[in-house]
């Protein structure tokens, strides 16, 4: 697996995979991993190219369950075929994050990752919003985790006072 450059930040066993086509996404993806470490979510990072490196792609993911991984968060432009890549290996969640910039700068990519065909779903969020796949994969591991989900409780009740704080400023 040697085009594999696993960046493990975290001590603790990794439980989301952050998976990206090229190493020019990683700047779009390093929210998912900062919003994951807010949470106190151990993860991996790893650049793999589906169009590139599909056998090294196919192994990596094979392993993932074995391994501990409960969510797959992956990163594409262009063509982005590796979140569909990956769903179509595995059984764990995918959420695909589509990347701008090319031609069509990320219209293809958003496209290619939500258009995937029944029964080989990618949860897609918005165009380089990595910080939202975090949020929704540290959701998906709060449903068997009470103390994440009174993290993301928290996290949304700031939000709320935040706003509350924005109307009482705007009648003041
Ligand atoms: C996609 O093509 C990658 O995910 C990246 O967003 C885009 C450009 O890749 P590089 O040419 O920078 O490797 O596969």
């Amino acid at each position: 697996m040697s085009e594999i450059s696993r960046n493990d930040p975290n001590a603790r066993s990794p439980k989301v995979a952050i998976v990206y086509g090229s190493p020019s996404d990683a700047q779009t993806m390093s929210k998912a991993g900062a919003t994951l470490e807010r949470f106190g979510v151990p993860y991996e990072q790893v650049s793999v190219s589906a169009h590139r490196a599909p056998r090294t792609l196919a192994e990596y993911v094979g392993e993932l369950a074995a391994r501990g991984i409960a969510v797959v968060i992956a990163g594409a432009g262009l063509a982005a075929a590796l979140p569909g890549s990956v769903a179509a290996l595995t059984t764990l969640p995918v959420i695909g994050v589509p990347i701008t910039g090319g031609a069509l700068d990320g219209m293809d990519s958003l496209l290619a990752i939500v258009q995937m065909p029944p029964g080989v779903p990618v949860a897609t969020v918005g165009l380089n919003n990595s910080t939202n796949a975090a949020v929704l994969a540290t959701q998906i591991l709060a449903l068997s985790d009470p103390g994440l989900r009174a993290l993301l409780t928290a996290f949304k009740d700031d939000f709320e006072k935040a706003a509350a704080a924005g109307l009482e400023e705007a009648l003041a």
